[in-house]
């Protein structure tokens, strides 16, 4: 199982490439996600986690959260890989959750890496153990993916024989190339979307629609 902010949208959580809202349409997610961007201005990039974590906190998991949820009640060896920052999924019950992507909702020492307690406030002071900058403990474009991330993500592949590819584009690597090594291994790839996608035209199934129609549907034929 693979997630994307597709899965989040329905409870109200933009998508990362939709236009952010407010104050902050006038930013790139892509160009704002950066390590660049950060240490260039660290009370902008702060604030924009702030106004995203304040925005999740405001909402609730919705149908397709609990749905999964429900499937791994059903399924324990399921995996789901999320590249969400949000953690609505572990909200709505899900257990067996990689962070691909890591999670806004904690914060790390941008040097040590260290995790931090900080007010969602105003920016936080430096890193007590070592003075560093602190930041959402995420990862930007251009950071690797945390490595015990990787290694559940890699051991999930090894061993799942249907991967379930929610509500995301297939863009971002290197989320998008499981679900492609995944049809290399024969492994049944199905999509769900409310859009096509470069994962599309080469899935066994690509379900047309939204996460809240087909997951809830898929739960209940899950045995
Ligand atoms: C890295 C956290 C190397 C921050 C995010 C090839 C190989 C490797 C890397 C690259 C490569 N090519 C390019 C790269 C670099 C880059 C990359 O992929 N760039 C893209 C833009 C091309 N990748 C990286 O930088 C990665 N790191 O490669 O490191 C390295 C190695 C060693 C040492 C140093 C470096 C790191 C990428 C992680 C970036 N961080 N998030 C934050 O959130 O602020 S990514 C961000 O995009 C979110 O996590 C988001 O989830 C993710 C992916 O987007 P989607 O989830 O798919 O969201 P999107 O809006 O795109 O699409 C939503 C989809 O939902 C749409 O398809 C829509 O139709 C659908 N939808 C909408 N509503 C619904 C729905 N579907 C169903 N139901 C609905 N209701």
């Amino acid at each position: 199982m693979i997630t994307g902010s597709g899965v989040s949208a329905e409870s109200g959580v933009p998508t990362f490439r939709e236009a952010q809202t407010g104050l902050w349409a006038q930013y790139d997610p892509l160009e704002l996600a950066t390590p660049e961007a950060f240490l260039s201005n660290p009370t902008l990039v702060w604030e924009w986690y702030a106004w995203r974590r304040e925005l999740v906190c405001n909402v609730r998991p919705n149908s397709a959260h609990t749905a999964l949820a429900e499937i791994e009640r059903r399924k324990p060896g399921l995996t789901l890989i999320t590249q969400n920052v949000d953690g609505l999924h572990q909200r709505a019950g899900s257990r067996n959750v990689v962070e691909f992507h890591g999670n806004v909702h904690r914060n790390r020492c941008h040097e040590c890496r260290a995790l931090v307690d900080a007010s969602p406030g105003a920016p936080p002071p430096p890193c007590p153990g070592c003075g560093g900058p602190v930041r959402p403990d995420v990862v930007w474009f251009g950071e690797a993916i945390a490595p015990q991330a990787l290694q559940a993500a890699e051991l999930a592949l090894a061993c799942c024989q249907v991967l379930l590819s929610v509500g995301t584009s297939a863009q971002v690597y290197p989320a998008a190339a499981f679900a492609q090594r995944a049809l290399q291994r024969d492994i049944t790839v199905v999509e769900v979307n409310t859009e096509t996608t470069p994962l599309t035209a080469h899935a066994d199934y690509a379900l047309k629609g939204s996460a809240t129609m087909w997951l809830p549907r898929i739960a209940e034929v899950v045995r």
